[in-house]
């Protein structure tokens, strides 16, 4: 039987592509979430791939994710340094979640050195661009268990 993972990304991200790609690469979001889901149907893992630029959204995504997902990974984009809302709402819905940045947040401003998400989270990847996406899943399937 397939896992189940969901996706999240923050605000912005639908940008992706768009603008800054020296910074974010010159991959869109829509192109990331074709890769995730070839990836999934290579590892057995389904893939629900969602974006919202509310937190509010992303709180009600994760308490939706429990029972129903059994990984997240999480692109929080700014509110990762902000928001003990997150934090809250991953402790308390116990589905392992990882947190994944494009870029390397520890090579940038010391305001982004901050995450509020890696206090609750399996792990963290960042730096590694679209790539990163499905690296995450294929951590996901070692925490899970499954990766042979
Ligand atoms: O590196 C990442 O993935 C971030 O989560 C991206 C966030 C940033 O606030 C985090 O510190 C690191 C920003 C996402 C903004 O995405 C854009 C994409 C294209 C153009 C403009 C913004």
């Amino acid at each position: 039987m397939a896992y189940s993972f969901l996706i999240l990304n923050g605000p912005n991200l639908n940008l992706l592509g768009t603008r800054q790609p020296d910074v974010y690469g010159s991959t869109t979001l829509a192109e990331i979430e074709g890769l995730c889901q070839t990836h999934g149907r290579k590892i057995g893992a389904d893939v629900a791939f969602v974006q919202s630029n509310h937190e509010g959204a992303l709180v009600d995504a994760i308490h939706a994710a429990r029972g129903v997902h059994d990984g997240i990974i999480l692109n929080a984009g700014a509110y990762t340094h902000t928001s003990i809302a997150l934090m809250d709402a991953i402790a308390s819905t116990e589905v392992p979640t990882i947190e994944l940045h494009l870029s390397n947040v520890h090579a940038r401003e010391e305001f982004r050195h901050k995450s509020y998400i890696a206090n609750v989270a399996v792990g963290v990847i960042c730096g590694f661009g679209a790539q990163g996406y499905t690296l995450a899943m294929d951590a996901m399937m070692g925490t899970l268990g499954a990766d042979g």
